[in-house]
């Protein structure tokens, strides 16, 4: 593959309203947008790591280190034939697995355009339209996430998650099944805020026919999970605990889940994404893709992604009207019927990025040359 130049950028974006978790209360959107270049065509990705290492231990600064000094050199120093030999040119340096994703995912973008093709296409997917779901943070009241949950169940929205933590958690969970019924396909993700002494807590939650519950314990642990999920008919959907493709292997056969959270981040790239999609299906595990309030580069990604079969759960990659007030690709990402994003047939990622737009948000910038 030809790669002439590889460009970061970093940027910063308020959210249209805070967005927390049981680990964070986000206010704004800090990330790289990464670029290469070759061919007369520009491969796009966008890093996923927050500010503070609370959800994993990688942060935009450590990606930034990461790519600059080792990732990009590294790239530029091999022959790359295909996006999957960067997963296996990085596989030597441990971890920083959001940091080998941004790039990773930059190139294969890159790929599937001087291949003119669609990234979906390239990846293997062959759906035409994925169905979505959204994710909603921690509030201030148990009122607040119901006005959320209305809105989202009116723009059709076909899973509903809500973010809980020990003190807000069965309340809230009630209230949604008391005010919008049983039908409505509801999840809840504890971003590992409880341990196995909840047990009690975690039977009450059992009760309310959730399709899952993601991450419950804690966030390096798969044994307890395990332990749990033998008292629980609610599947339990893990993570944070979810880094290789052995992770996963040993979650299978431990019983530690039923339900596996892909994010292309959190495993290094698309292609290690692919082999997880991959082994959950010959295990008969569904799969869903899950996102860090991503802007619309990385939810093109989630939407090539998802468009593999195994992806037979909603995931949470909703519209860009979900998080931003301005988008920095063309068009924004919107629903194209209730609940359902469209798959770009376009190349590569399919949405264009307006530099304008990033240039408006851009608080640094390095441009790297083999
Ligand atoms: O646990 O899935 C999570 C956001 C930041 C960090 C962790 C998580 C999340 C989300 C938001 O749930 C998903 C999204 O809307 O992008
Ligand atoms: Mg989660």
């Amino acid at each position: 593959m030809k790669i002439e130049q590889v460009k970061l950028q970093q940027l910063q974006v308020p959210l249209k309203a805070p967005f927390e978790t049981s680990f964070r209360r986000m206010v704004d959107k800090d990330f790289i947008l990464v670029s290469v270049h070759g061919g007369g065509e520009v491969g796009y990705a966008e890093s996923v790591a927050m500010t503070i290492p609370v959800y994993n231990e990688e942060t935009t600064e450590t990606i930034w280190y990461m790519l600059e000094t080792f990732l990009i050199p590294q790239l530029f120093a091999s022959k790359i034939t295909h996006p999957d030999n960067v997963s296996e040119l990085f596989a030597p340096l441990r971890r920083n697995h959001m940091a080998k994703a941004a790039l990773e995912m930059a190139v294969w973008d890159l790929y599937a355009k001087q291949q003119g093709m669609s990234l979906a296409h390239a990846l293997g997917g062959q759906k035409k339209t994925i169905d979505v779901g959204v994710s909603i943070g921690i509030e201030p009241s148990v009122d607040h996430v119901l006005q959320n949950v209305e809105r989202f169940l009116a723009e059709g929205y076909k899973k509903i998650k809500v973010k809980i933590k020990p003190g807000f958690d069965l309340e809230v969970i009630k209230a949604i099944r008391e005010r919008f019924g049983a039908d409505v396909p509801l999840m809840a993700d504890a971003n590992s805020a409880y341990s196995l002494s909840d047990l009690p807590l975690l039977k009450e939650l059992d009760q309310y026919d959730l399709i899952m519950i993601e991450q419950p314990l804690a966030h390096d642990d798969i044994i307890d999970h395990a332990k749990l999920q033998r008292e629980l008919k609610t599947p339990i959907c893990l993570d944070e605990s979810i880094h290789t493709i052995v992770d996963v292997e040993k979650a299978i056969e431990l019983g530690s889940c039923k339900i596996i959270n892909i994010k292309v981040g959190r495993v290094g790239g698309l292609t290690e994404a692919k082999k997880m999609h991959d082994l959950c299906q010959k295990h008969g595990i569904p799969v869903w893709c899950g996102g860090m309030l991503e802007m619309g580069v990385g939810r093109a990604h989630n939407i090539a992604l998802t468009s593999l079969d195994n992806f037979t759960i909603p995931g949470d990659t909703s519209a860009s009207d979900r998080y931003w007030l301005e988008e920095i690709v063309e068009p924004e990402v919107k629903l194209a019927a209730p609940g359902m994003l469209a798959v770009p047939t376009g190349l590569g990622i399919g949405y264009s990025v307006n530099e304008e737009k990033v240039k408006k948000f851009q608080v640094r910038e390095a441009s790297f040359h083999p």
